[in-house]
């Protein structure tokens, strides 16, 4: 590759810092404790050295991936990449991916954290938006070959220097060679710029969520102490890495805060995931709720010891009451619900709440600084327990996306609550229940309905596996509505789902007009059913 460099883009430039009384506050409070991401390693390998960190064939104690991250760091800066430089990184579930992030942080390298399901049109527009010097891969998983890939994007965009793969490296750098020994690491500041997240929106193409060291070492660690996790913990990354969920909330990075033991699978199916509990004895994992709903139906079928799973949980979207009543009895773990969002915000349910409260709310903020507006249109508060959207601030949240103005200019308000667009009713408890998206709902002749809610109503019926509502183009109504079942046995016919619907008390003009039946629903880079692309399949 050419090494004449354009010359990289400021960091900080494009960045919403947090505003400085604020700042102050949370580090007065203790929740910002200014010590960088790569410390929550160093520390737990101090305290224990000799503990398991990464379990695969074989153990990686603390200490070797200690000194594992460091020789990563040194190696990296030696190519020439700088800290403040950012690299874009692609990798699956791999335990590789935790000496390498640790590499960077280290380095003050930031990390642009893209999930393996992103193909040109993201990785070539995260690439520009965050101006990476770098783009990290595996050589290829499954049939696709990431150097393929590489090779395109860095025709494509000029400030791409360097492409380091995990695995065979073709015409590219090969990453376990970008290893150096070295004495000292740059002075990394925890209020800069740690890593980058992607955001999960649907809309366009994705943003760029940068988070401080600061801000997010606060994440995990509280994320990790509300999950009671301990160093006898075994966490099992099941959905991609990359993504907030399995990272920190509380994930790799707060099982690290903890000193736990963490394992890795690339493929989430019963078969492989379940395969991987009984062997390494995992306590925690999460999932979305399309996988929980299917780990509870394969124990029929799969015959696996999962009796060290205690705590699963279950977020990323909403998880219908019938699904997480299945939860406990069949997996014989505890539920615990998350709404969280890469933006910052984390809600979760608690071990003291009780079963009611598990199954029926997306749990409650994490931190007692996160501020909540629940809002209507006006963005008045609603009254108690009225449906509103969500808006938040906190320390953890983000202030602004990186790079955008002008969509920074609406996503928040003017004292920087960030508009979630999740619409949601609060519990006197604070709990929250998700009631749907702003944005997802169908119009029919002027009607609004709400999709998460005909969908729960939907996943009732019985033999009905998952389910989406969608609207369809209609000349008289605007749009009519379309539900599409996968079901476990025969496809209920309109009149008998409309029967259904009527008797738990939907209004009329709710009821689905068209009925489709699907194998499968298309999912989303994490295992999120993909409505876009439902919508535009039919
Ligand atoms: C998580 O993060 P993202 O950034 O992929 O997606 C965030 C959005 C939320 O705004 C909300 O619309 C939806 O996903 N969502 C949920 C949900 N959890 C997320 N909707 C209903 N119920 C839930 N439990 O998805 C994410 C990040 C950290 C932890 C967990 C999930």
């Amino acid at each position: 590759m050419t090494s004449n460099a354009t010359a990289t883009t400021d960091l900080r430039d494009g960045f919403v810092p947090f505003p400085a009384d604020l700042a102050q506050r949370y580090r007065e409070a203790g929740y910002w404790a200014g010590r960088p991401l790569g410390e929550l390693l160093r520390d737990a390998a101090r305290r224990g050295p000799e503990r398991p960190a990464l379990l695969c064939d074989t153990v990686t104690t603390y200490a070797e991936l200690d000194r594992d991250a460091d020789r990563r760091a040194h190696g990296v800066l030696a190519l020439g990449i700088q800290p403040g430089d950012r690299v874009v990184v692609q990798l699956p579930n791999t335990p590789d991916f935790v000496p390498i992030l640790f590499g960077l942080l280290r380095a003050g390298i930031v990390p642009v954290l893209t999930l393996p399901a992103h193909r040109r049109a993201e990785i070539e527009h995260l690439t520009r938006l965050s101006g990476a010097v770098a783009y990290l891969i595996a050589d290829r998983v499954g049939d696709f070959d990431y150097r393929e890939l590489a090779a395109e994007v860095s025709a494509r965009v000029p400030s791409l220097r360097h492409v380091l793969v995990l695995g065979d490296p073709g015409p590219f750098t090969d990453l376990d060679s970008v290893v150096a020994d070295g004495d000292s690491l740059p002075e990394v500041d925890a209020a800069e710029i740690a890593l980058m997240l992607v955001s999960g929106g649907t809309t366009g193409l994705p943003k760029l969520i940068a988070r401080t060291h600061d801000d997010y070492a606060y994440n995990a660690r509280a994320s990790a102490e509300v999950c009671g996790l301990g160093p006898e913990d075994v966490y099992l990354a099941t959905l991609p890495v990359a993504h907030n969920f399995p990272l920190a909330c509380p994930g790799v990075l707060g099982t690290i805060a903890t000193g736990g033991a963490m394992a890795f699978v690339t493929d989430p199916s019963p078969e492989s995931a379940f395969a991987a509990i009984e062997r390494h004895r995992v306590s925690v994992t999460a999932v979305v709720p399309p996988l929980a709903q299917l780990w509870c139906a394969a124990v029929e079928w799969e015959e696996a010891d999962l009796s060290s799973l205690r705590l699963l949980q279950v977020g990323g979207a909403k998880l219908a009451e019938v699904n997480a009543r299945d939860v406990a009895p069949a997996l014989g773990v505890r539920l615990q619900q998350v709404f969280g969002m890469a933006e910052g915000l984390l809600n979760y349910t608690r071990a003291e709440d009780s079963d009611e409260l598990v199954c029926t709310t997306q749990g409650r903020p994490l931190s007692a600084a996160d501020e909540v507006r629940v809002v209507d249109e006006h963005g008045h508060e609603v009254p108690a327990g009225a449906e509103g959207e969500l808006l938040t601030r906190g320390p953890y949240t983000l202030r602004g996306y990186y790079r955008a103005p002008e969509h920074n200019a609406r996503a928040f308000t003017t004292d920087g609550f960030y508009r979630s667009g999740d619409l949601v009713r609060r519990l006197p408890s604070g709990h929250l229940i998700v009631s749907g998206r702003i944005k997802d709902v169908i119009n029919r002749g002027g009607e609004n309905i709400s999709c998460d809610e005909l969908e729960e109503h939907l996943l009732a019926y019985p033999g009905v596996r998952h389910a989406a509502a969608v609207g369809l183009p209609d000349p008289a109504l605007g749009e009519k509505v379309c539900a599409v079942l996968v079901t476990a046995g025969e496809l209920p016919s309109l009149p008998e789902i409309k029967t259904f619907l009527t008797a738990r008390g939907l209004a009329t003009y709710k009821l689905p007009d068209v009925l489709r039946q699907a194998d499968s629903l298309p999912v989303t880079a994490v295992g999120k059913i993909d409505k876009r692309a439902l919508a535009a399949r039919i």
